[in-house]
């Protein structure tokens, strides 16, 4: 088990996985991959059953990136977990690479294939009845943008899941109050987001989506839930770890130049010099 550090200087590494999969000049979701990031490491390096030796196992939680354009995130934490080599981050978006824009299913540990917004949750709550069906325990976490909670079919499947009391599901909410082209606020308020949630019969949780501790004990917590599925609404920063993308809708899906990567990894490495092995 690690220890909150050990996960705090993970999610660093994630974050410089992240900037090797957006390379030089290439327009790439970097504000959504940066802000999800604290989410995708506890995740991966703490609460999910999970093994790179057997990406079907049967028995393993399931990860759905409903956001799928950040899934730089979710490649860089599988590359870490050993699901794939870590060059392979350098190919990403590249013709006939493993690891295209959105995710895709024949990549190992991806689990579904998003990318066109507000599906995610439904093909979570899918997998997540499957398991009540065959008698399995694991549990199915989706990471939901908060621009794409004005997707209609995440309420459909938000009142499907409370109905069947589907408690294995976990939404998580990357809260960073930013859409495509600007603040929710303006361009489409969603209101009390959480409320939402709870008028529709989840248990609801609301925290710093860049604390690993309240990350991770939020995540243990929900453990323990029965009879209704979970909600985390993750505040978070978007573009999170790197200061002249942070909170700049710019960078929802920019190139960066030599001179902003090195800037980038500089910040993100702060003090220690992060040793990224292969
Ligand atoms: C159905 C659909 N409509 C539009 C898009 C184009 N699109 C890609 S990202 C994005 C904004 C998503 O905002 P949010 O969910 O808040 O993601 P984040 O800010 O975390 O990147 C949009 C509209 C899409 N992928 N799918």
């Amino acid at each position: 088990m690690s220890t909150i550090k050990e996960l705090e200087k993970k999610a660093r590494i994630i974050r410089l996985g992240i900037l090797e999969a957006i390379g030089e000049g290439q327009k790439s979701h970097i504000g959504g991959s940066m802000s999800s990031a604290d989410l995708v490491t506890a995740l991966y390096f703490h609460k999910m059953r999970h093994t790179h030796e057997n990406p079907k196992d049967p028995k393993r939680d399931r990860l759905i990136f409903s956001k799928g354009h950040a899934v730089l995130a979710q490649y860089a934490a599988l590359a870490e977990c050993g699901y794939f080599p870590k060059e392979e981050l350098k190919k990403t978006k590249t013709l006939g690479s493993l690891l295209q824009g959105h995710p895709e299913i024949r990549t190992p540990g991806i689990e579904a294939n998003t990318g066109s917004l507000g599906q995610g949750l439904s093909i979570g709550l899918g997998m997540a009845l499957g398991a009540k069906l065959d008698h399995k325990s694991y549990k199915v976490y989706v990471i939901l943008g908060d621009g794409e909670l004005a997707e209609g079919q995440i309420w459909e499947a938000a009142n499907t899941a409370s109905f069947y009391k589907v408690d294995n599901l976990i939404a998580i909410v990357d809260y960073n109050k930013l859409q495509a082209v600007g603040f929710l606020k303006k361009r489409y308020d969603l209101g009390d987001i959480r409320g939402k949630f709870n008028i529709f019969g989840w248990k609801t949780f609301e925290i710093d989506g860049h604390n690993m501790e309240e990350i991770v004990n939020t995540l243990d917590e929900i453990d323990s839930i029965k009879g209704l599925p979970s909600a985390i609404i993750a505040h978070t920063i978007k573009g999170k770890g790197i200061s002249f993308a942070e909170n700049n809708p710019i960078f929802h899906n920019a190139p960066l130049s030599r001179e902003q990567i090195e800037k980038a990894k500089k910040e993100i490495q702060g003090e220690t010099i992060l040793e990224v092995k292969n």
